[in-house]
Parts: structure tokens; C-alpha cells; sequence
């Protein structure tokens, strides 16, 4: 082997649990030279429809969610075809691994299992070549994303009424990526206390997210909570405010209606809530899926109506760079939420990203709901320089890893690391 060069002596994977105990891949490619990249790959329970298959048994196994035929797609059909790949060809390992699958949506073979390797393979030449993965992706990599943290959950995320799925602080007036993690864990204290002395004990409980599932109604009825916890705890002047809607469930294609904060919605009905709710709280700087994922014209009437609020495009785009090109033409987002499993390889994720902050649209990273202690998004977070993380709320440690990994990485870059902070928006 060169030095530099060293290729691909082998590929296992594995079923494992994630953090809703059910099956994922946990996925290792190893090189020559005794090197080996580990990856898991997450999954989401609100997921749009143009989202890359994730491939699952459907036997009797785990309510059908097994993953035995994905991992036997990646013994029998991927490992063959990368044996003897040079692994720091990240482009040609991932472009192989689309043209071998066949289908847009990478049915075939199940995104979930490119995925696996294709994060794995990233680790493995990062480990090969002895670097950080966030230096092995880029060499300008040095963002440290503002947290978009969710301690409140609603919709498919939590057993309450809330409709809205997350409601988020966003750390801006914090100086590092330290000091913002402690803000948002303090807040989450506080917020904790609150809800015990108002609601009682049962409304401490965690949704999907890792923030809290309390048993609200309204989305006023949460920023009210969530301002309060941030006054209360002394960061007024330093947290802005993220939603993510996640509108597409709340749509009943029939009716043609939203069922939103306590009642049904027209489409217009539901873009005036968002002006409304934007009006009262205007530290609400961000808003992802306002509307459902096939209305361009709704979201072009929510961009146009609240200019300076990044209106965040995930089940709209699916970190598809054609959904991207479709949506931007509209001016019906301006800006990117980037799930690497919505797509399926390491490569066409950064690849969207990098489209999105071309077109002006500035890159939030973003977790799902069903994670491991796998921290790889962090890394991918810094080699784009993207500027907001969601990251969800501080519990557990399918959460703490992504908080985890990005201390780490502030403290490797000393003085080069630097915190987005109030230029979350920027463009990389
Ligand atoms: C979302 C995500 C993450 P899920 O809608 O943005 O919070 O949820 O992973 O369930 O799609
Ligand atoms: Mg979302």
C-alpha cells in the first residue's frame, strides 16, 4: 500500500439498538494497515416521503423493524465490490455504492446500509491517515455550530397535545461552544423546575427528542415555559428561539387542513399562525417545516412574510439536492436542515450542504429522533462550517455524544475553533 492510499481489507455489520430500542446497522470497515472506521446509522419517526429507504425485514422480528436484510446487502453485495477500494476515496466508494443499488431512492439495497459504510469508510480514513474526521472532510473546517437544543417536544415526538414537534433554544450570546453547552443544560434545569412546580412531576417526562413531553396544549403555552426558564436561569440576552413544526404529519391530504394548536387550519390559516406566533416571539429566528413538504407555494408565502426568520427546509428537501434545486428555484426555503440518512452517503450529504450554502441558504446539521452514541454528524457539522446544530435536548447519552464530540473538537482547535454565535446564519 502507499502510505497515503491504503485500501479496503474488509466490512462487517451488525444489528444493533438504537436509543428507542429498536434495530440499526453498526457498520466496520477496516484497512490495511490494521485500521477500522465504526459507524451506526439513526433513524426518524417523522420522516418525509423523499427520504432515502431505509430497508427493514417486515418479519416477525422487533414489529418487522430487523435489519438482517440490509446487513446481508452489505456482506453480500457492498463488501465485495469495495474490497481492495482505496478508503480515502470517499466520492468513488459512495458513488460505487449508488450506481451498484440502482434505484433514486437507494430501495434496492436500503439507504440504511450505504449509509453504514459510507460513514464507516469516512472513520476508517480518517484513522487511516491519522487525522480528526472533521480535518479528513475538510481542511477548513473550524464552526463550531450554535446548539439548536430541543427541550420541549410535541407531535410524533411525545404522547402530549402539543402539535408542534420541537421547541428550541439557541445559545447565540454564548462565547464558545463550551459555555453555550452549560447554558443549555442549565436551562434545561431550570425549565425542569418549572414544569414539576406547574404541571407536576409527570410532566418531566422525556419525548423523542430528549427535551421534555409536558402536557401542553398550545405552542404559546411552550415558548411561554421556555422563555420563562431562560429568564429565570439570567441568559435572556443570549438565547434566540427554534421550532420545528414538522407540518407535514399535522396535514390531512383529504381535508386539506393542519390540525394545529387546538384546531383545524387552512393552508392560509396555518402561514398566518406562523406570522402570529413570530409577531408575539420575536426571538423566534428559525422555523423548520411551517408547512407540508408539497406546498411550495406555502412555504414561499411564509418566506416572503417573515424575512430575517430562516425557514428551514427538511421534509420539504430531504437533503436532496434535486428537492433542493426545486425549492430554492420557488423561494419556498432559505435554509438547509441536513440529515445525513435522508439522503444515504457521507458524500451527497456534504454535497447538499455545499449546494445550499452556494444558493444562500445557510446549513443546520441536524440529528434524528432515533440516534446512537455514534457522534460522526458533529465532525460533519465542522468540515462544513455550518452555523446551527440540532442537536436535541441534553439527556441521555444518544444526545450527550453530539454535545460531547463538539467540546472535544473545540478543544483540539484551541484557538482556531470558532463559535458561530450570533452569525449562525452565515454561509460557511
Ligand atoms: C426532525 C427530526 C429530528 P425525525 O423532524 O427534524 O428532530 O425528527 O428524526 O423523527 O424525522
Ligand atoms: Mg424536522
Amino acid at each position: 500500500m502507499g502510505v497515503n492510499t491504503p485500501t479496503i481489507t474488509d466490512i462487517k455489520a451488525l444489528e444493533i439498538i438504537d436509543n428507542r430500542g429498536r434495530p440499526t446497522i453498526r457498520a466496520r470497515v477496516y484497512t490495511e494497515g490494521g485500521y477500522c472506521g465504526r459507524a451506526d446509522v439513526p433513524c426518524g419517526s417523522s420522516t418525509g416521503s423523499y427520504e432515502a429507504f431505509d430497508l427493514r425485514d417486515g418479519d416477525s422480528r422487533y414489529s418487522g423493524r430487523g435489519v438482517h436484510r440490509a446487513i446481508a446487502n452489505i456482506h453480500d453485495v457492498l463488501r465485495p465490490a469495495l474490497l481492495d477500494e482505496e478508503v480515502t476515496n470517499q466520492r468513488r466508494l459512495d458513488h460505487l455504492m449508488v450506481e451498484l443499488d440502482g434505484t433514486p431512492n437507494k430501495s434496492r439495497l436500503g439507504g440504511n446500509a450505504i449509509l453504514a459504510v459510507s460513514m464507516a469508510a469516512a472513520q476508517a480514513a480518517a484513522a487511516a491517515l491519522d487525522m480528526p474526521l472533521y480535518r479528513y472532510l475538510s481542511g477548513d473546517g473550524h464552526v463550531l455550530a450554535v446548539p439548536q437544543a430541543c427541550l420541549i417536544n410535541g407531535g410524533l415526538h411525545a404522547g402530549n397535545d402539543l402539535d408542534a414537534q420541537e421547541f428550541c433554544v439557541m445559545p447565540v450570546g454564548s462565547p464558545t461552544m463550551a459555555e453555550a453547552t452549560r447554558l443549555v443544560c442549565e436551562v434545561f434545569d431550570t425549565l425542569k423546575g418549572l414544569l414539576e412546580n406547574r404541571h407536576g412531576k409527570l410532566s418531566t417526562n422525556f419525548g423523542e427528542d430528549g427535551g421534555f413531553a409536558p402536557p401542553l396544549r398550545t405552542s404559546r403555552e411552550a415558548m411561554d415555559l421556555l422563555c420563562e426558564a431562560v429568564e429565570k436561569t439570567g441568559y435572556a440576552k443570549d438565547v434566540v428561539y427554534g421550532l420545528d413544526i414538522a407540518a407535514t404529519p399535522l396535514y390531512d391530504v383529504a381535508a386539506g387542513t393542519y390540525r394545529f394548536d387546538g384546531r383545524q387550519r387552512t393552508p392560509d390559516e396555518m402561514i398566518a399562525a406562523m406570522q402570529d406566533l413570530v409577531r408575539e416571539y420575536p426571538l423566534i429566528v428559525s422555523i423548520e417545516d411551517p408547512i407540508q413538504q408539497d406546498d411550495l407555494n406555502g412555504w414561499k408565502a411564509v418566506v416572503d412574510s417573515l424575512p430575517g426568520v430562516l425557514i428551514v427546509g427538511d421534509d420539504l428537501t430531504a437533503t436532496n439536492v434535486e428537492r433542493l434545486r426545486l425549492a430554492i428555484g420557488a423561494g419556498a426555503m432559505n435554509a438547509l436542515l441536513c440529515k445525513v440518512n435522508q439522503i444515504g452517503t457521507v458524500t451527497e450529504a456534504m454535497d447538499a450542504a455545499r449546494f445550499a450554502q452556494r444558493h444562500t441558504c445557510p446549513v443546520v446539521m441536524s440529528v434524528r429522533s432515533g440516534e446512537t452514541e455514534d457522534d460522526i454528524l458533529s465532525d460533519i457539522s465542522v468540515a462544513l462550517n455550518a452555523g446551527v446544530f440540532k442537536i436535541g435536548g441534553p439527556h441521555g447519552s444518544d444526545r450527550g455524544a453530539n454535545f460531547n464530540r463538539f467540546l472535544e473538537i473545540e478543544a483540539e482547535l484551541g484557538p482556531v475553533a470558532r463559535y458561530a454565535g450570533r452569525d449562525y446564519a452565515r454561509l460557511a
